[in-house]
């Protein structure tokens, strides 16, 4: 059946997998692979989800998102200008010296980033400090973080996970970009991680395991994190990396390079395809 909000939700999700790609261009470094496919989630976070306004980013009503790995912040950029958040114009300053762009993120440089991040392992901590104290506060804010595979070799990441299942954080609800690759390799090559699904179980926490790219998949999962529950929340999403452009897809190798113009251009061709057959779907 056709549905406009998915469809819509495409087309976004596209346009900032093409920012994602100026920006690593115009920096001639970053992160190609986990930032292309992770873009469908921070597309239905933003643009469905989280109570946020771009206008007013201080809400004290607003949903946290808290980036825990870092270093796809060329996602959190590009959904955040696409959001209304500051100029798109700014993606292009991304890595440059004096840019509110670096290459993680800094909370006090630009409106709409909820936490400093690049050390991996340390988000979840931060995600279930904020859920406890909205909690004891009596708050209504949901706490989203999105941690990746690599992060869960960081013993910080476990620790977060027994704290959460002690004080049933039930308004915090963790994303594991599942794309089974880090920095030099396959993350079974490299410490292997198995069943992160039955692991969280293990811990206590509430599971659901999905396909990350699947934007209805992701819809339905956020939506059944709002339903009541006494528990911690692990949407364990298994992505694509380098979702969307056949060259980078599945290949560990470009974690953290930028594509060369040639590339560039190429990249840009698939995502213009794409976006047009999302554009076209019948109605
Ligand atoms: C504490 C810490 N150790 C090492 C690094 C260097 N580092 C940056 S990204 C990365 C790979 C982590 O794996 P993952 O987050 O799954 O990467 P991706 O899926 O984006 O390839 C590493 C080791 C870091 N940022 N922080
Ligand atoms: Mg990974």
């Amino acid at each position: 059946m056709f549905d406009k909000k998915v469809r819509d939700l495409r087309i976004i999700a596209t346009d900032i997998r093409k920012d994602i790609l100026r920006s690593l261009y115009a920096a001639k470094s970053g992160h190609t692979a986990g930032s292309l496919g992770a873009a469908d989630i921070f597309t239905v976070l933003y643009f469905d989800f989280l109570n946020v306004d771009s206008k007013n980013p201080d809400d004290d009503h607003r949903d946290y998102f808290i980036l825990s790995c870092g270093h796809i912040c060329p996602a959190l950029y590009s959904t955040l200008a696409n959001k209304g958040f500051f100029d798109r114009s700014e993606l292009g300053t991304l890595r440059k010296l004096g840019s509110r762009l670096q290459g993680h993120p800094h909370r006090e440089s630009l409106p709409g980033i909820e936490s400093t991040s690049g050390p991996l392992g340390s988000g979840l901590s931060q995600a279930a400090g904020l859920a406890l104290a909205l909690k004891r506060d009596g708050k209504q804010n949901k706490v989203v973080c999105l941690t990746s595979d690599g992060e869960h070799d960081e013993g910080n990441t476990w620790e977060a996970v027994l704290f959460a299942h002690k004080y049933h954080l039930n308004n915090l609800t963790v994303i594991v970009d599942r794309n089974r690759i880090q920095i030099d390799g396959n993350t079974e090559d490299i410490m292997p991680l198995g069943s992160i699904r039955e692991k969280y179980i293990s811990f206590g926490w509430g599971v659901i395991e999905i396909d990350g790219n699947s934007i209805p998949q992701i819809i339905a999962a956020l939506e059944k994190s709002t339903h009541e529950r006494t528990k911690p929340l692990v949407i364990v999403a298994n992505t694509t990396p380098g979702k969307g452009v056949k060259l980078f897809e599945n290949d560990y190798k470009w974690h953290g390079k930028a594509p060369n113009e040639q590339e560039f251009l190429q990249a840009m061709n698939e995502l213009e395809a794409e976006h047009l057959r999302a554009l076209n779907a019948k109605e």
